[in-house]
């Protein structure tokens, strides 16, 4: 039987990473994307001995190149059977009044409008097999707003509405839709938001065990490995040291 075949976003790092590598050992064939083309040949390269890999390196902010590139795959990967909208970051941390135009621009451009193409581009050959699966990563940030993380939150509030709005508009298709909000995860997200600021981006995940990327990719296999009738459509994730964006015991 033919492999099935994800689309992921954001492979070169963190989650979308983790993903990718179990998909493979799974035997899920991969369309692996990001900016980093080194990171996505070395992830290829490693992955290729399990499934059939093909890279696609394009920035989900530039919507021409989003087409471009997802209509240049080659005929083997054209039937996309799995997207998971991953691609996203936090850009800054900081009170409304205080904070960067352009990490606003960032986080709505990255996580709200780039998930909206990448999904435009791939929804139609689904409609067309009536048949598919999309996962989209929002985050607690999505369900609960923290004190300066306004915009990252409305991303992830958009990202929200938008999984609610894919799956009823959808679901007539036979394309099962469902979001997987983690909460803290200990990947590259913190080095991102704090601008290469390690000390800070590390102090994030200091005094408690926070989530690996794993945990999440373990959790978007489960997912997207149900029965027919089964469709995850909406979960959380939270380290066992997590209550909430603001209750995180610190004290180990
Ligand atoms: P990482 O920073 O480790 O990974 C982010 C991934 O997104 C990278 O592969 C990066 O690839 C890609 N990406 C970022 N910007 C762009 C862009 N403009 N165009 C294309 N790809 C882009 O973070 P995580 O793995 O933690 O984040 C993955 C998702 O999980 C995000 O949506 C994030 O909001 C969400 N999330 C993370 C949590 C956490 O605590 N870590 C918790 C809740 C949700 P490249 O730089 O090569 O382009
Ligand atoms: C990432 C988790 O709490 O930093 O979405 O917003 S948090």
């Amino acid at each position: 039987m033919k492999n099935k075949i994800a689309f992921i976003t954001g492979a070169t790092s963190g989650i979308g990473k983790a993903t990718a590598t179990l998909f493979a050992e799974h035997g899920i064939d991969l369309i692996i994307c990001g900016r980093r083309s080194d990171r996505l040949n070395e992830l290829q390269a490693t992955l290729s001995e399990k499934v059939n890999v093909h890279t696609l390196t394009f920035d989900v902010r530039d919507k021409d190149k989003v087409f471009k590139a997802i209509e240049s795959l080659p005929e083997d990967f054209k039937n996309i059977d799995i997207l998971i909208n991953n691609a996203g970051n936090a850009h800054g941390l900081a009170p409304i009044d205080q904070g960067e135009i352009s990490d606003w621009e960032a986080m709505l451009d990255i996580n709200v409008k780039g998930l909206l193409y990448v999904s435009k581009a791939i929804i139609p050959g689904m409609i067309n097999r009536k048949s598919g699966r999309i996962i989209n990563i929002g985050s607690t940030a999505g369900k609960e707003v923290y004190p300066n993380g306004n915009v990252y939150c409305a991303s992830k509030h958009a990202v929200d509405a938008i999984n609610q709005g894919m799956r009823i508009d959808l679901h007539a298709h036979g394309i099962k839709v469902g979001a997987i909000n983690p909460g803290l995860v200990e990947t590259e997200f913190s080095n991102v938001r704090f601008k290469g600021d390690k000390t800070k981006a590390d102090a994030v995940y200091k005094g408690f065990t926070p989530l690996k990327p794993e945990d999440i990719a373990d959790v978007i296999y489960f997912a997207i490995s149900r029965p027919a009738h089964v469709n995850i459509a909406d979960l959380i994730v939270m380290p066992s040291d997590q209550a909430s964006s603001t209750i995180v015991n610190k004290n180990n």
